[in-house]
């Protein structure tokens, strides 16, 4: 997959390149990142980046001539079949929230585009004409739009076939299935007064897997509740999630 980042600060993105599972799959090639620099665009002896806004008010935009050039020549920079394919998002708290099943859809593409805004933002006509799709992480504003597409971008590599190597899938990722991940134990056995559940101890595979099903349905009634309303649980499924709602009003009685 071919990445091309617009973007006035590169350097941030060694943070992606150059740790862990998103270096191990950027440096073994599975996703092909470019960077493009509106600074390298600009045609004023200053190189300004930025201009004012239009109707006045705090804050600058990012200068809309050496943008155009540089969402031009990222484009004009990709292989001809990823071009026709590729998609050009703007990361903003303006945009659709991206979740778990967004990213599988992304990471499938052949190509994306990603533009990471700064200052006030950029010109409304810009995201008219050149931007396919607006997405956002959450209700929250940062200071620039690079550390939304870092988080995206190693969302997308972890799930690359071949990312993570043997020992984790991502196919076993909680919220691929729409539930979040069961409690999770290592050593000690015994901390403070606390000891890890008998059954992760017990050898009994069967027993585990029950458990694990039943909890992630469980946390996923307790946390997050919105994400349950979504799903259409099966019969077993309903069970166990009835189940642990007895046990735990047991518990907190
Ligand atoms: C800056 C600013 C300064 C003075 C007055 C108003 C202002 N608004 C903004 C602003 O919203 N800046 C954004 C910074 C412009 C687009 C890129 N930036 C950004 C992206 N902040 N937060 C994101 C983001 C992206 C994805 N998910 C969550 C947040």
């Amino acid at each position: 997959m071919q990445v091309a980042v617009v973007t006035l600060f590169p350097e941030m993105f060694a943070a992606l390149t150059e740790h862990g599972v998103s270096g191990r799959g950027i440096e073994s090639g599975l996703l092909e990142l470019s960077f493009w620099n509106p600074r390298d665009y600009c045609t004023d002896k200053h190189r300004n980046v930025d201009d004012k806004p239009f109707g006045g008010g705090p804050g600058m935009l990012m200068k809309t001539e050496p943008l155009l050039a540089t969402i031009g020549a990222a484009r004009a920079g990709l292989a001809e079949q990823e071009r026709l394919q590729t998609r050009c998002i703007y990361l903003s708290p303006q945009g659709q929230r991206i979740n778990h099943q967004k990213v599988t859809e992304l990471a499938a593409l052949k190509s994306i585009t990603l533009v990471c805004g700064r200052y006030q933002g950029i010109d409304a006509r810009v995201i008219e004409a050149e931007i396919d799709e607006e997405l956002s992480l959450g209700d929250f504003v940062l200071s620039g739009g690079e550390f939304a597409a870092m988080a995206l971008l190693d969302a997308m590599i972890r799930i690359q076939p071949g990312a993570l190597g043997d020992e984790g899938s991502a196919t076993q990722d909680s919220l691929t299935d729409g539930l979040l991940h069961a409690p999770e134990y290592t050593r000690p056995q015994l901390y403070e007064d606390r000891a890890v559940p008998p059954v992760l101890l017990s050898g009994d595979h069967a027993a585990i897997a029950r458990w694990r099903s039943k909890q992630r349905l469980g946390v996923t009634w307790l946390k997050r509740p919105d994400l349950l309303d979504r799903l259409e649980l099966s019969q077993e499924q309903q069970a166990l999630l009835d189940e642990f709602k007895q046990e735990y009003r047991a518990d907190i009685a």
